[in-house]
């Protein structure tokens, strides 16, 4: 009878999205992991997995296009040049089908089975935005080469601190969103702070971000790639993480030294250096001046944000049909 089919439950649908670039030498050993464990969420979740293939210079776009012509649920977008993971990440996003939409690491520096827990939690919290975090609290690390290590946790300490002390792995990419709310999400950054970018907005709409802990194992790029490479990208992405923490907070760059230099100037008029005092007055009342112009801005960036998105998406909705219908 027709009641008996519309009782067949409907898996919700997932997009693991994994952008690449120059990874021939682990890319056929990682994709062989990441599909089967996705084959093994099949009886939970629909899924489909879409690698971004970033204009790479090696052999990982033939690979990539042999191992969708292998493997079901797989399709891959090639870049004509490398427009780095922000444009990855945006094309990933526009290019999914999912309920949920999963970016993930195709160095499984995080193993797969951190995408499952990302979808239990999505799923039972109704979180947008959920984050596998290595530097939470019962998180960790394992044979990530010393600088790396001491340069992504201290990048991430800061930016927390700079995004309200709320969430302890900012740079992350490792995550699940709500396959709507990340369509959405009106996105810019070119590259690595892409993933910064993203909490940030997603704070301004009040979001809900949860994080669950994480295990960065460096093991297995460390069996197949022997050492780090990159390193000087690596300072460039830091820097770039610490800059775009500016976004977050730029009042704190102000307000904080300007307070420290009123209490310079307090003290130094007690103890009769006027000289020091005064000037120290007159830097502290500037910084703290900057500070209220810089809140006075961001307020109305978060306005105009919130407002954009609203319309956004009201006039994306067609858009993305064309792009979900090809
Ligand atoms: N689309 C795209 N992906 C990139 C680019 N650079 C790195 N990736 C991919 O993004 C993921 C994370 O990069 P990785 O170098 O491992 O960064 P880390 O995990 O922060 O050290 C990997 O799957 C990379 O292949 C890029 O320029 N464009
Ligand atoms: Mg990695």
């Amino acid at each position: 009878m027709a009641q008996e089919v519309n009782a067949v439950p409907q898996r919700p649908m997932v997009t693991l999205v994994v952008p690449v670039y120059n990874e021939a030498d682990i890319f056929v050993a990682s994709m062989t992991a990441l599909h089967a464990y996705m084959t093994s969420l099949s009886d939970r979740w629909a899924w489909e997995l879409v690698v971004i293939d970033d204009g790479s210079t090696d052999l990982t776009g033939p690979l990539a296009d042999t191992f969708a012509a292998a493997h079901d649920n797989v399709r891959v977008h090639h870049q004509r040049t490398n427009l780095r993971l922000g444009q990855g990440v945006r094309d990933g996003v526009a290019l999914s089908r999912g309920d949920y939409v999963v970016t993930f690491d195709c160095d499984l520096s995080y193993a797969p089975e951190h995408i499952g827990r990302l979808l239990d939690t999505i799923a039972s919290t109704g979180a947008q935005v959920v984050i596998a975090s290595p530097y939470m609290r019962g998180g960790a690390t394992r044979a990530i080469p010393f600088s790396r290590r001491v340069m992504s946790r201290w990048a991430n300490r800061f930016l927390s601190m700079t995004a309200q002390g709320r969430i302890s792995t900012i740079t992350g990419l490792v995550r699940a969103y709500d396959g709507p709310f990340i369509r959405d999400l009106d996105l810019k950054a070119v590259d690595v702070d892409v993933n910064i970018e993203i909490v940030y907005k997603a704070q301004i709409l009040r979001a809900q971000i949860v994080e669950i802990p994480a295990v960065l194992d460096w093991t297995f790029i460390r069996d197949h790639r022997g050492r780090q490479r990159l390193s000087g990208r690596l300072v460039w992405n830091t820097l770039k993480s610490l800059v775009s923490g500016f976004l977050f907070r730029p009042f704190m760059f102000f307000f904080l030294p300007g307070v420290l230099l009123s209490a310079v100037a307090v003290v130094a008029g007690l103890a009769d250096r006027h000289w020091l005092s005064a000037l120290s007055l007159l830097l502290g009342i500037q910084l703290l001046s900057l500070g209220f112009i810089t809140l006075q801005a961001k307020r109305y960036f978060e306005e105009l944000f919130h407002l954009g998105t609203t319309l956004h998406s009201q006039l994306r909705a067609p858009d993305e049909e064309r792009l979900r219908d090809q």
